[in-house]
């Protein structure tokens, strides 16, 4: 009997990779005609960012990038995601573009291409440019179609070389945090009346750039969001548990990843809603729902633990324990399973054929030892923990086709500012050196032998 059987082995060809975003990582925020962001304002405003910093150095991956595919390189990893800064592209937001923001980009998916490395390009990872905040930011429809424009501008001119498009990452973060708990840009804390109508502007704004993308881009590409879906995990795996789960997944996401894969507001979401529900029409509600050909999901946590229970809606939170394990930052419950329920919810309930972990990662200390080694034990065993969620998923038949690591290095981590590492790479932020910490060896292994180490 052979006893070296390969166990937790994931599917041929699964694509192993890593993600950064453009306000957390490049810097360089006056090179090249860039114009301003909401996330320049807004880290800018003393008391905003808790250590009191700003993305305008960030880890100067606007100048590094040659070095830092080198590091992706040494990782091995098969496809890199980043995001597009639209104010490199669009100073004003629409109008004329800059010429020079977009070879940035270019410069950086050759280099990619030509280190092996799969690029994965999102179109908006919250760098909203300042000039159409000022004129009503996402409160105003126009938003919407000038992220269309952009979003087949720059299909156009990387499609030849881009197969992957992610319109925008996480609506959900975006819309509630900048404009419900104003802890994010822009800051706002509005009425239940004006975020219901942002958020269907942001769903919207994924539809037109879906359709804007499809049009412009060369024939073959890929297109989807990279949404943080709320997941509910059954407390215990029986079906009706299991049953009451996808219930709350689904309403946990009614105004983001269910409108947009069903092409309609849960009944439960416009009663909720009320007098304060959205204005749409239908044919917005057919542009939301523009077909995809992936859906990427960021997971960090469940929403919710959940059980079944008798009475209508079928399903109830469990609390979260007191005691509940977490990561270095604040919000981060440990629960692996949310890596295994989150892709199958979404096959589930929506009958998705491929799925990528578009995020996943932890903060931790990460504090270098005197010969500069970072030793980062609890990152390795949350990468352990919940990659066996993710393997169990594929080998229950979940379409997941790859997982993208968040992130490749420490950076501008929004509010909290330099304080959170959620890096592979460690960074000494005065002098930028990059450190490899034990969880890049981790993760190497894991890539060469695609499976869970
Ligand atoms: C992702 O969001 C982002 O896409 C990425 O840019 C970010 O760096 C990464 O995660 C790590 O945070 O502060 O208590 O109000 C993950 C989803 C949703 C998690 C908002 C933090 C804030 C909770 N995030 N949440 S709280």
């Amino acid at each position: 009997m052979n006893r070296r059987k390969v166990t937790r082995q994931f599917p041929n060809g699964f694509l192993w990779g890593a993600a950064t975003a453009s306000y957390q990582v490049e810097g360089a925020v006056e090179a090249d005609g860039r114009g301003v962001s909401i996330w320049d304002t807004f880290a800018h405003t003393p008391g905003k960012i808790e250590d009191g910093s700003t993305g305008d150095v960030a880890v100067d991956h606007y100048h590094r990038y040659k070095d830092d595919v080198q590091l992706m390189r040494a990782l091995g990893l098969k496809a890199y995601r980043f995001s597009i800064s639209w104010p490199r592209l669009f100073p004003e937001g629409t109008g004329k573009p800059n010429p020079k923001g977009l070879d940035f980009y270019n410069r950086l998916v050759d280099e990619l291409l030509a280190n092996g490395i799969e690029p994965f390009a999102t179109l908006y990872h919250w760098d909203l440019p300042q000039a159409l905040q000022d004129r009503g930011g996402w409160e105003s429809r126009g938003t919407a179609e000038a992220f269309a424009d952009y979003a087949g501008y720059v299909a156009k001119r990387l499609s030849d070389r881009v197969k992957h498009f992610l319109t925008i990452n996480e609506l959900w973060t975006f819309v509630e945090m900048g404009h419900r708990t104003g802890v994010m840009a822009p800051g706002l804390t509005l009425p239940p009346a004006r975020v219901n109508q942002i958020r269907h502007h942001a769903v919207l704004a994924h539809g037109l750039a879906v359709q804007a993308i499809r049009g412009s881009a060369r024939r073959g590409i890929k297109v989807g969001p990279a949404e943080n879906m709320g997941i509910g995990v059954p407390i215990i795996e029986t079906p009706e548990h299991i049953k009451a789960a996808e219930i709350a997944t689904r309403e946990l996401n009614a105004g983001y990843l269910t409108v947009i894969l069903e092409g309609r507001y849960t009944e439960a979401f416009l009663a909720a809603a009320g007098a304060d529900a959205p204005r749409f029409t239908a044919e917005d509600l057919k542009i939301i729902a523009s077909p995809l050909d992936f859906v990427g999901i960021n997971i960090y946590l469940p929403s919710h633990y959940v059980r079944a229970s008798d009475p209508p809606p079928g399903y109830e939170f469990v609390p979260f324990n007191a005691s509940h394990p977490r990561m270095a930052s604040p919000w981060h419950r440990i629960g692996p399973e949310a890596l295994y329920w989150g892709p199958r919810h979404v096959q589930k309930l929506w009958k998705v054929k491929t799925i990528y972990i578009t995020e996943n990662g932890c903060a931790a200390s990460d504090l270098p030892a005197e010969d500069g080694s970072v030793s980062d034990s609890d990152r390795i065993m949350f990468l352990r923990s919940y990659l066996t969620q993710l393997q169990r998923a594929t080998s229950d038949g979940v379409p997941v086709r790859g997982y993208f690591l968040w992130s490749l290095m420490d950076n501008f981590e929004w509010r909290h500012g330099y304080a959170i590492r959620f890096g592979l790479v460690y960074v000494d932020y005065p002098t930028q050196k990059r450190t490899p910490k034990l969880s890049a060896s981790y993760y190497r292994e894991v890539i060469a032998e695609n499976r869970v180490v």
